[in-house]
Parts: structure tokens; sequence; C-alpha cells
């Protein structure tokens, strides 16, 4: 049993991480802000210890890092548009936030820090699928900010032999992602939208891709690069290794949902990828991991929560 923080545990992905933590018999402890993560996230897992607080302060950091093994680094303001509008917040909770959590894991002595990178760094580089070597060219706060963690990360190691992993997220989705606001993963947005019979929004054309990946595989990604050997200071890419347009996904979603709801176009959002796809033969070359759900059953998951939950919330 070793003992893990998972920062943004209240979070979509930081829950299932601490769920699964808690499941293998691991003491966790989640820091949270509850800006975007809520309490209920981590209602279903009575084990884990919770610190609520920001991460920007220091001493927020130093407490949350206190006696870990492990820190799973997820905390962030994930959103491309709302690093737009406001990139100074976006700036603070993404690198300040991050900095000090690497500050703080270096003098508590943590044997490896492993952080929520993002497929936003790649940009619009022509070059599909996406591999770790590649120059990155982030086309919007939130991507170079992102990019910005998860260099400070590689440069600990060398500097100061502090054991980090970036591991790059492709467009996760999943039971618990937030359809709440205009920020929130497309999956999320679609599904809500299907199920209450209204048109969702396609920002461009819906010709962009996504290499759209079930939370699932990201755990079993992120927990494997706890315990992999020889990976410090390396970035990997974690996801499905494929990719789908905007309409063919909403195509997908409306059969499962037994809908043929069209969406409603808007133009571009600013600082948006095209297209994006994973190469992970890194992933599986350094990780041994091997994408465990596809896409079309982990959209049925996905649906089958957002009906129950609904469901939950109108009782
Ligand atoms: C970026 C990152 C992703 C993750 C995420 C965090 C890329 C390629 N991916 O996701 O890895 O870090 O940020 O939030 O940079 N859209 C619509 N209608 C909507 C909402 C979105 O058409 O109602 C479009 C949006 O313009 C984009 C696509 O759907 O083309 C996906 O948007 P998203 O917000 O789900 O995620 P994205 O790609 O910005």
């Amino acid at each position: 049993m070793a003992a893990y923080l998972v920062t943004g545990g209240a979070g979509f992905i930081g829950s299932h991480l601490a769920e699964e933590l808690a499941r293998r018999g691991h003491a966790v402890r989640v820091a949270d802000s509850l800006i975007t993560g809520k309490r209920r996230n981590l209602a279903h897992v009575s084990s884990v210890e919770f610190l609520e607080g920001d991460l920007a302060d220091q001493a927020v950091a130093v407490r949350a890092v206190a006696g870990m093994d492990y820190v799973l680094h997820q905390a962030a303001i994930p959103s491309v548009p709302r690093s737009v509008e406001d990139p100074i917040a976006s700036n603070r909770a993404n690198i300040d936030a991050s900095l000090n959590v690497l500050v703080a894991a270096r003098d508590a002595g943590v044997k490896r820090v492993v952080y929520a990178g993002s497929s936003a760094a790649y940009g619009d580089t022509p070059t599909l699928p996406k591999r770790e070597d590649m120059p990155p060219h982030p086309l919007s706060p939130y991507a170079l900010q992102k990019l910005v963690a998860e260099q400070y990360g590689q440069m600990f190691t060398r500097l100061y032999g502090l054991e980090t992993v970036a591991i790059r997220y492709f467009n996760v989705f999943g039971p618990r992602q937030d359809p709440g606001s205009p920020y929130s993963g497309v999956i999320s947005l679609f599904a809500d939208a299907l199920l209450e019979g209204r048109q969702p929004t396609i920002y461009g054309d819906g010709g962009q891709t996504r290499d759209f990946t079930y939370v699932a595989n990201v755990v079993d990604g992120v927990l494997r690069a706890c315990e992999a050997s020889s990976v410090a200071g390396e970035v990997i890419n974690v996801a499905t290794g494929d990719r789908i347009s905007l309409n063919e996904l909403l195509r997908v979603m409306n059969g499962i949902v037994g809908t043929n709801v069209r969406a409603i176009f808007k133009e571009p959002r600013a600082g948006d990828v095209k297209d994006s796809q994973a190469d992970i033969s890194k992933a599986r070359a350094l990780l041994g991991y091997r994408p465990i759900v596809p896409l079309e059953e982990g959209l049925r998951h996905t649906i089958d929560w957002c009906r129950s939950d609904r469901a939950a919330a109108e009782r």
C-alpha cells in the first residue's frame, strides 16, 4: 500500500483516479479547490481524505503533499475557450499551482509526480498521428500553460532529481464529466442535449476530429505511469490512437440514444485545433498500455450514466 495525493480529485478525471486507487487499497488524499470539482463526485468513495484548498497558495500545496509517496497532479482549469477569455485565472490554476506542487513534492521527497498534460500542446502541427517528439505548437493560453507545466516537471527531474512523468490526455470523456457549463467537454454537452431532445451546437463545420478517450483508459495509463521503470522526465500520449469527426460523433451518439437530432452550426471557436489523433506506441512500449474501452462502448457507459444522473436529479 502506498500514499497517493490526487490534486483535482473531486473533478471528473481525478475522482476516477481516486476511486480506483482506493479500490486497490491505497491511502488516498484529495486536494481540490471545488471551483470546478464537486464533493459528490467522491460521495461513493468513503476512505478518501479530503483537503479543500487552492494549490496556487503554496501553504496549501505543502499541506497537500506532506507524507505522500505519489502525486497525481490533475487540478486545472481545463478549457481552451475559458483560457482565451480569462488567461490570468487559468494561468494561476494551470501554471502557478503546478509549480507549487512540484516544489512541495521535491521538498517532501515524493517518489514520483504524474502530471495531466494535454494533446492541446500539439496544436495544428500538420502530421497525424501526433508523436511526443514533434515540436509543440500551442494555439491557446490553455495549451501553452499545459505545455509549460509539463516542461517544469521535466526541468525538476533534471535539476533536482524529482521523478516526473507527463501523460498527454486526448479529449477524455466518461461518467461525471459535467455538462453544466458552455466550457464543458463536447461529449457531455452532446449527451445532455440529446437526452433533452435539444439541438447541440457544433462550432465550425463539424469536420474537426478528435481522439476521444474513455476515462478508464486514462486511469489505467496514469496508474501504469506510477509504477513503470525508466520513465522519469518522459512525456507520453495516452489515448485510443483513433479519431472521429464531430459530425460522425453526433451520428453515433444519436444512434445510441435513439434520436435523430441535428446540430446548430456556429462560428469556430478561437484557439480551436482542427485535427487530433495520438500515436500511442510510446505508451505501449514504456507503460505496456493499450486502450481497454473503445469509443462506442465508452459512449454507451457515458450516456447510461447521464440518464441515471438526470433521473436522480429529478427525484
Ligand atoms: C482540449 C484538448 C484536450 C483536453 C481539453 C480540456 C485538444 C485537441 N484537446 O480539448 O486534450 O485537454 O482541451 O478541456 O486540444 N465543440 C462543439 N460544440 C460544443 C463544445 C465543443 O462543437 O458544444 C467543439 C470544439 O470547438 C472542439 C471540439 O468540439 O472543436 C472539442 O471541444 P472540447 O471543448 O470538448 O475539447 P477540446 O478539443 O478543446
